[in-house]
């Protein structure tokens, strides 16, 4: 009787500890500051009145900026803008109704070979880890699983490589740094999907032709924790009565010079010191083990439809910054093309704001990776973080198609070339080449 007892207890406590953040009649706006005085005021906002929570930055650059108020302070904000004649408008009147929407779901087989999943939902860290072990048994020549590393919370950082052979080059896709900005694993993943059971040539090429290194969730302790606070950002370490590094903010590059803070209550708190996190130690150890043969690093945050590249402590055109650029300008060209999305591309302290500590530093000026891109998704603040299950799937549509442009111009930008004559590209192409001359010597016989 104890024993039923004491399991009771055991199992109802996780439930009392585990309070369900609630965001009811919490409002998120769109401000459209016109001039320099107004984004001083939404400046001043944000560092002095810890009330509204700020979800995009008031920086020159911006054409809106997204804000999070509770149904307490609204009329205060409300009063604010409107003395300072500041424009608004109310994009989601009460964000806890978008939560309920959501759908998350666990991932469930319904036989041995299915390994599809749906893009009109979102997954648990549990769904996103059976699925990855779904693929690896439905294509055990083709896909591995991987440690990547482990989280304060001792989760290991799961993801997998797609490998059709020995002697390619590598694109790393590294989704969820950030644990609220859910349709980051979502991209990942689809992309994953397409390289695997795409029938168009385009795409079976892409993924014939690199090793594909994929991290859907690289902040897992964060992930399972917005199912009781859908608005965390970072990671779960203890910090006095604080809780959290942002992930983004700790990779070992001109460590809390910019756009980063020592104060563990904020969302950018770097951390102790460069690395100090269990997750961006181990990950970054694992990338560099990896790092002679990555190509192409690819980041995926949500939001504000952008297209980011290093560095984000200097808008000075460093490293490769002009092909980059010609690059991924194509690229999201080709990402408008289905739906009409637009998304900027620029430098991070150009684009948005200086920004030190972010993975693609590290990875850019460390690993010296010739392209390297962070990619801010949909939408435009409308939803913000809160994409609608709907949009999933277009989304990822024309991400996928910016992806394949990133491979089409970076080649002709000569980036992403095989590494030798006996790499799969290679010996295709010399394949065909000599079948093409063996024919031509048959016709003149
Ligand atoms: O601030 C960030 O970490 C990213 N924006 S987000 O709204 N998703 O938080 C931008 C990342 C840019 N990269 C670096 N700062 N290195
Ligand atoms: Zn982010």
């Amino acid at each position: 009787m104890l024993k039923i007892l004491l399991l009771g207890l055991v199992l109802t406590l996780p439930n009392v500890l585990s309070q369900k953040v609630r965001y009811d009649n919490y409002s998120l706006y769109k401000v459209l500051p016109k001039n320099a005085e107004q984004l001083k005021l939404l400046r001043d906002l944000q560092e002095n009145d810890s009330r509204y929570d700020f979800w995009t930055d008031p920086v020159p650059s911006a054409e809106y900026v997204s804000i999070l108020s509770s149904p307490e302070h609204k009329v205060e904000f409300e009063n604010i803008l409107k003395s300072k004649n500041v424009d608004f408008i109310i994009t989601n009147a009460n964000i806890q109704e978008s939560i309920d929407k959501e759908k998350i779901d666990s991932f469930t087989r319904s036989n041995q070979r299915n390994t599809s999943m749906s893009w009109d939902r979102y997954y648990t860290l549990e769904g996103i880890n059976d699925w990855i072990e779904a693929l690896a048994e439905a294509y055990p020549n083709i896909v591995t699983v991987l440690t990547g590393g482990t989280t304060y919370e001792g989760r290991e950082i799961i993801g997998f490589k797609i490998s059709h052979g020995p002697g390619r080059k590598a694109i790393f896709l590294e989704g969820g740094i950030h644990s609220r900005e859910w349709i980051s694993p979502a991209t990942v993943n689809f992309i994953a999907n397409e390289l695997l059971t795409s029938n168009y040539t385009e795409t079976k090429e892409a993924a014939h032709d690199f090793d594909w290194y994929i991290f859907p969730v690289t902040n897992p302790d964060g992930y399972v924790f917005t199912l009781q606070n859908r608005m965390w950002r970072k990671n779960r370490r203890p910090i006095g009565d604080q809780f959290g590094v942002d992930l983004n903010r700790n990779w070992n590059n001109n460590w809390l010079a910019e756009g980063a803070s020592t104060n563990a209550s904020t969302d950018i708190y770097a951390g102790a010191g460069p690395f100090s996190e269990p997750e961006t130690r181990t990950l970054s150890r694992f990338i560099e083990s990896i790092s002679d043969n990555i190509d192409m690093y690819l980041s995926f945050h949500s939001f504000s439809q952008l297209l980011l590249l290093p560095f984000g402590n200097t808008t000075e055109p460093l490293a490769n910054y002009e092909d980059a650029m010609k690059i991924g300008r194509r690229a999201m060209g080709a990402l408008s093309v289905r739906y009409g999305t637009q998304y900027r591309t620029g430098n991070i302290a150009e684009a948005i704001y200086k920004a030190t500590g972010g993975s693609i530093d590290w990875v850019k000026e460390r690993l010296k990776v010739p392209l390297v891109y962070c990619y801010e998704l949909r939408d435009n603040g409308t939803h913000g973080f809160l994409l609608p299950p709907e949009q999933i799937l277009d989304n990822n549509l024309e991400v996928f198609d910016s992806i394949l442009e990133l491979i089409l111009q970076a080649r002709r930008y000569g980036y992403l070339t095989p590494r030798s004559p006996s790499s799969a590209y290679g010996l295709n192409t010399s394949f065909t080449l000599i079948v093409v001359a063996v024919l031509l010597k048959l016709l003149q016989n």
